[in-house]
């Protein structure tokens, strides 16, 4: 039997030697690389953190002690750690554990997460709760370097650092974020791998100042007194002693005994305490090593060489299509700037990065910071295009109404990962968007229905004047042909695909294919459908809307998008306005709660976005 079939939970980590749990690593990081493999997921992340999840379960006591994992994409170690190794093969499946922790799948699981840069907030919450009830156990938060990039992790330092709460602060630095980390942090992080040049200088330094001749041995005492000055100058501990944070490290985060030791070592101190622990992402498989970026994130893969399952041409994705878009576009206008918040590879903004390296930046894992900062290139003259996932956008929320929306700032927003995203599941379905855009002032929106018209709509975007949101989704596009047509869409207008008069179905981006399937469908039972693209959700097509409604009073509308807020209320309002009644109405889209994780098209079916769904809501209305 291995190790790790009599883990049940961290209790038994406690029974084993330190060559036993060296053993343990190993099969845990064999049980992670397999289930990767068929499963997909964070791969290099998780396999960077296993002596880390090995060393922090022997030493504290979960659950009474908290841990919190930032993002919690790295997690799958401390997952097997805590009782759902028999459970590990379903990770992010259907119906299956989540690939980040969550607060219901297991009591080992502090905090639920899936952004950047919560854990330290959270954790600080935890450990003022804890005080409050006068319970004496800890709390950890464990936190990479790229998520070290969030304003909202200084937050939480600077109220720490300020009331000076026993807090154990973890920070995960293997010098990535999903592509190589960014900012002044991670230079300074890396002067790490000086510290033995510090050492040789401080020598050096003390010898130098000893042998001077009547005042040396003076100066050298003072020069001693000032070690902890000195040090804190020249390695990384300067900025979180800045915070009131004992600083220690950094230590190597795959050495199980250091860790161990000084885990052991932090365990009891009654203060903000930050250890500093540098790994490798990727750790221990080769393939992930020597790939961490493609890694980070990944579908199944071949074990032994760590290809793609499926090789061959992948069909082009609407992240390729924007991102080629902008390629072509910034070639003949260099007002055009890219912005993205560590995600240049995932936003498609590659080759841009590439080609025109001063007119792209990544300002790391701060989404706020990013668009205010777009909006300072635009009040100088530049057209920025913020290119961002739909659920990182929400974390700017105010960004966008204030710096953005309130003068009417020319930011393009290029929203990818609209709608249902799959396996990734609640934390990063972009469910939203159209109803926290859509009621701003000022701001355009649109969306889609093919890369043919996500391309037309960035020209558009960059020829407006202000505020505006193309929102594409997740995945391959469906059409092949692309169209070298670059034309400008008119700003609200919609249009009729095909016509009917039985009944009225009003799609918006990628649903407009269902609309189109269940148009043929419907044909067959005899009942002719009109179809509309309505490519805007504001400013909506109110002509085209209610004149084909007071001709087809039965209504359907599909989005992906929560219905509250969304493109349906949109239309319903404007019929409303409009004094437009008489008319049935069913609206499809995301119903009033947070979407598990599962393959895209299984949830389309479960709730309702799919031609299926428009059938049989079109014979509901009869
Ligand atoms: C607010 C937010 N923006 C972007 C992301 C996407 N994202 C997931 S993990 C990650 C990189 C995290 O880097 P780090 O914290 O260093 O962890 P590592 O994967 O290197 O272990 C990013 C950008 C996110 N989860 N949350």
């Amino acid at each position: 039997m291995s190790i790790i079939d009599s883990i049940n939970s961290p209790a038994d980590l406690k029974e084993l030697s330190l060559p036993e749990l060296s053993l343990l690593s190993a099969q845990i990081r064999d049980i992670i690389v397999k289930t990767v493999s068929k499963n997909g997921g964070h791969l290099a992340s998780s396999l960077g953190v296993v002596e880390l999840a090995i060393a922090i379960h022997y030493v504290f006591n979960a659950p009474e002690d908290k841990i919190i994992w930032d993002v919690g994409h790295q997690s799958y170690a401390h997952k097997l750690i805590t009782g759902r190794r028999k459970t590990f093969h379903t990770l992010r499946q259907h119906n299956g554990i989540s690939g980040f922790t969550r607060i219901w799948e297991s009591c080992y699981d502090a905090f639920s997460t899936g952004h950047s840069g919560t854990s330290i907030s959270a954790a600080l919450g935890i450990a003022c709760a804890k005080r409050l009830k006068n319970d004496k156990s800890k709390v950890i938060a464990v936190i990479g370097d790229g998520s070290m990039t969030s304003g909202l992790a200084y937050e939480g330092l600077n109220q720490a650092g300020g009331i000076h709460k026993n807090l154990i602060v973890i920070l995960n630095d293997n010098d990535m974020s999903i592509s190589h980390n960014v900012g002044a942090l991670s230079s300074l992080l890396s002067r790490t791998f000086s510290a033995k040049k510090i050492q040789v200088l401080r020598k050096e330094l003390g010898e130098f100042l000893k042998s001077l001749p009547k005042f040396g041995n003076d100066i050298y005492r003072i020069a001693k007194r000032s070690e902890e000055t000195f040090k804190s100058f020249t390695t990384p501990g300067m900025l979180f002693e800045a915070f009131n944070f004992d600083y220690f490290g950094p230590i190597d985060g795959h050495n199980l005994t250091h860790l161990i030791k000084i885990l052991n070592n932090i365990k009891d101190l009654d203060e903000p305490v930050l250890l500093h622990v540098t790994t490798k992402k990727g750790k221990g498989y080769p393939p992930a090593e020597k790939k961490p970026e493609y890694f980070h994130g990944v579908s199944g893969f071949e074990i032994e060489s760590g290809g793609n399952l499926c090789p061959g041409k992948k069909r082009p994705t609407y992240t390729d299509f924007f991102g080629s878009t902008m390629v072509k576009l910034a070639k003949t206008d260099e007002k055009i700037v890219a912005v993205t918040a560590a995600m240049p590879e995932g936003t498609g903004l590659g080759e841009f990065k590439e080609k025109y390296p001063h007119r792209f930046f990544d300002v790391g894992i701060a989404e706020q910071h990013g668009v205010t900062f777009a909006a300072g290139l635009a009040v100088e003259g530049f057209k920025p295009v913020v290119a961002v996932y739909s659920t990182f956008l929400q974390r700017a929320y105010d960004q966008i109404i204030h710096d953005v929306c309130l003068d009417s700032i020319h930011v393009v927003f290029a929203i990818d990962r609209g709608g249902i995203v799959g396996d990734d599941g609640p934390t990063h379905h972009g469910a939203f968007d159209l109803s926290y855009l859509r009621s701003l002032p000022n701001m355009v929106v649109m969306v889609p229905h093919d890369h043919n018209e996500l391309c037309k709509m960035l020209v558009t975007a960059l020829a407006h004047n202000g505020p505006i949101a193309l929102r594409y989704p997740r995945g391959a596009v469906t059409t092949k042909t692309l169209e070298n047509n670059t034309d400008l869409i008119p700003i609200g207008k919609g249009e009729i695909l095909k016509q009917g008069d039985d009944l009225l179905i009003l799609g918006i981006g990628r649903t407009v294919d269902d609309a189109l399937l269940a148009h043929s469908i419907l044909l067959n039972k005899g009942i002719k459908a009109a179809v509309v693209n309505c490519r805007f959700v504001k400013p909506i097509d109110a002509d085209l809307i209610c004149s084909l409604v007071k001709k087809i009073p039965r209504v359907i509308t599909i989005e992906e998008n929560v219905l509250m807020g969304g493109f349906g209320s949109c239309v319903l309002q404007c019929l409303a306005d409009n004094n437009i009644s008489g008319f049935r109405f069913k609206s499809l889209g995301i119903p009033d709660t947070f979407i598990e994780h599962g393959p895209q098209k299984l949830l389309r079916e479960k709730y309702g976005i799919d031609a299926a769904a428009i059938v049989s809501a079109a014979e509901s209305l009869y």
